[in-house]
Order: structure tokens, then sequence, then C-alpha cells
């Protein structure tokens, strides 16, 4: 069984449940080693290297090859927020060595264009997904936020940003309310300035000691300034603290210069943990269609009171999704179920998509030859 101090670790996050499973993992390790394991939290994933916290001081680490390979067959990934068993190697490099996973409470990741699974972060408890008033403000996108997280156990909370930019009150206002039509469950959401002690000071209770919160959005939208704000609020010696770099949008289109490019986990003067994160090009939540008909609950809601019983809700007669939800909002159900299909294909579902694409399309120009006359 490995040891560790709870009280220390709790400062990072830990957990009752966490702990327990940390404590259970008998697996692959001998019992020899387990008593030289170590449980840390994984505050940064580069490239050749790990970066683990140890509740006093932070370590740079490698992962075991044994680990990598079980990952690699789970189609997982470690990921910033993760509990790990780490060692010291035996040898004179006294290199640290991560042989374990605790497995997560919760999890997010995303797909990229191909359909390949990344991890995004481990063991968070509120994602608070950040969105500017400025011309980054896009719905679409917010949703396809909402569905990265439905189903993961971890809470939305929306932060709408550059608050002190908005020309007055009642756009703030038809903003917040656009915001809330395109969400099928209730959500918090907060418009703040992020450079604004304020901000931290109504996220005060998302940020209780214990707590960990990932913050999530495009690039620009001012996730390093409400992660500097949240890092110096209740902090007498500010000047000590790690301060995040931030960087000016573009005039026109409001985008940033991705000026944070790695995931980082920081610890709060308030006990809690946060996670600062990159801005993503474009976004494709890890999502199955469960996901993604809960995110859009309410179309789901209205489908069986279509006159068809398979309506796609596209041009058919009768169609009450399309009378009672926005075509933006439908467009995006419909684009982002498309998505998770094709994620959750087989290999031979795929094949067999791909064969009914050609013969379809062989199909198609065979018609256009005999109307030309060709034959
Ligand atoms: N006026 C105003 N400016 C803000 C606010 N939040 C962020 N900014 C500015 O917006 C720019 C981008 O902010 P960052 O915090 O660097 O954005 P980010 O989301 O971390 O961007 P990446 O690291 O590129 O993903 C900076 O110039 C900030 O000063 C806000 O609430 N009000
Ligand atoms: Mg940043
Ligand atoms: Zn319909």
């Amino acid at each position: 069984m490995i040891h560790f101090d709870f009280e220390r670790l709790r400062s990072l996050g830990l957990t009752f449940a966490l702990a327990q499973h940390a404590t259970l993992i008998p697996a692959s390790v001998e019992d020899a080693d387990l008593r030289l394991m170590r449980l840390m939290r994984l505050t940064e994933v580069h490239r050749d290297s790990l970066r683990l916290h140890d509740g006093v001081l932070t370590h740079q680490a490698h992962t075991a090859t044994k680990l990598l390979r079980r990952l690699l067959d789970d189609d997982s990934e470690l990921a910033v927020g993760d509990w790990v068993l780490a060692s010291s190697s035996a040898d004179s490099t006294n290199a640290l060595w991560v042989h374990e996973r605790v497995p997560p409470q919760t999890h997010l990741a995303r797909r990229d264009a191909d359909g390949r699974r990344h991890a995004v972060v481990s063991n968070v408890d509120t994602a608070l997904l950040v969105m500017g008033l400025d011309d980054d403000f896009n719905l679409r996108r917010l949703e396809r936020y909402i569905a990265l997280v439905q189903g993961t156990g971890v809470v939305p909370v929306i932060v709408l940003t550059k608050a002190d930019v908005m020309p007055d009150a009642r756009s703030l206002f038809e903003r917040q309310q656009a915001v809330r039509e395109r969400m099928a469950t209730a959500c918090e959401i907060f418009c703040v300035d992020a450079h604004d002690e304020d901000a931290a000071v109504r996220l005060a209770h998302l940020t209780r000691a214990g707590q960990t919160l990932v913050l999530l959005g495009s690039s620009g939208a001012g996730k390093s300034t409400l992660t500097n704000t949240l890092l110096s609020h209740g902090d007498e010696a500010t000047e000590h603290r790690h301060q995040q770099d931030t960087g000016p949008v573009r005039s026109h289109d409001s985008r940033g210069k991705h000026t944070t490019t790695a995931r980082s986990l920081f610890q709060l003067p308030s006990g809690a943990c946060v996670i600062d994160t990159p801005g993503l090009r474009a976004l494709r939540p890890d999502a199955d269609a469960i996901a993604v008909a809960a995110t859009f609950a309410d179309i789901a809601a209205l489908a069986p009171q279509c006159r068809f019983r398979d309506c796609a809700h596209n041009s058919e007669p009768g169609c009450v999704v399309r009378e009672g939800v926005g075509a933006d909002r439908l467009n995006n159900y419909q684009k982002l179920l498309r998505e998770a299909r094709r994620d959750t294909m087989t290999v031979l579902e795929r094949q067999q998509q791909l064969a009914t694409w050609k013969a379809s399309g062989r199909a198609g120009k065979a018609r256009e030859k005999a109307k030309s006359g060709e034959v």
C-alpha cells in the first residue's frame, strides 16, 4: 500500500475518493516498489516531460514505458489535473518516473480533425467557459464547449468577459439573454471585467479550498487575465505569486495571438486549483450522440411531436422542432451530431459509409452522362 500525507495534498485538490483509489492500486506495481511511490498531481504535460506537484514542490518527471503502453491500449492520455504515482529511479540520475495513474473522477477530451481523441484535463469540478463580449462572442462555439463538458460530471459555468467595453447595460442584458436562450438546462452566467477583482469575488463560491476549475475558451477570450485576477485575489504577497502572460487581440475580429501555449495548474490563495489553457483553434468535443442530445435537450423534447417518427427536422412537413428551435441552434445540433456519429463509428462502419458515398457518386455521374446523351 502507498503512504501519503492526505492533509498536505488536500490543498492540491485531493479528495477522499481519489485517495481511496490511489491506495487500491496494486496492479502492475510490485509491493516493494509501491512503498517508494509518491502520490502527486500533474500540473503540466510537455512533449517529452511532465511537471508534478507533491503539495510542497514541483518536480520534472517522465512517463514509464509500461504506463505509456497501457494508456495507448486504452486510447487515453495523461492530462493536467491527473493524480499519479511516481518514484525516483535507483540509478545515479535519480530521475522521477510516473508508473501509475489514479483513475480520474472527471475527464474532458476532444477530437482532432482526423477523429483522434486527445485529453484536455482531469479531475476538475467546474469548467469556466470563457467568452468575450467583443467579436469573440459566438453562440455556436459556446454550444460546442457545453457539449464537451456534458455528461462528464464537470459543472459548466459561463463567464462573459469584457463587460467593461460594452456600450450600455441594455446590450449587455441582450447578450446575456441570447446565451440563456441557447442553454437546454439552467447554467450560471457571469458578465465580468476579467481584470477587476470583483470577478474573483463573484466566482468565490467556485474557488473554495479543494475545488479545481479549468478555464476554456478561444484565444483572446481573457482566460489568462481571469487566471491572474483569481491568483492575486486574497493574497497579500502578490508580487511573489506567478502571473500568466496575456496578449492583445486583433482589433478587427478580437482574435487572440495564442499567448498561452500549454495547460498549467496553479494553486489559488483560497486553496482551490485553477487550470489555464491555450485557446483552441477549432474545438471538436469528444461527445457521443447522447451527450449531444443532452446539450440540445430542448430539441430532444420536441422531436416526438413531429409528424414523422424519423423526422430529421430538415424539410419534412409537420416538423415541430424547426418551428420551435432557432435555425442556427438546429444547424449546430445537426452538425455536432454528424461529428459525434462519425467519431464513434467502427472502422468497418467507416469503410461501409465510404463505399456508399463512392457508389452514390458513381451513380450520380452515370445519371449526368445519361442526361447529356452520353452512354
Ligand atoms: N477590457 C477588457 N479586456 C480584457 C478582458 N479580459 C481580457 N482582456 C484583454 O484581452 C486580451 C487577451 O486576454 P488573455 O487573457 O491573454 O486571453 P487568453 O484567453 O488567455 O488568450 P490565449 O492565451 O491566447 O488563449 C488582453 O489584452 C487582455 O488585457 C476584460 O474583461 N476586459
Ligand atoms: Mg492565455
Ligand atoms: Zn422534425
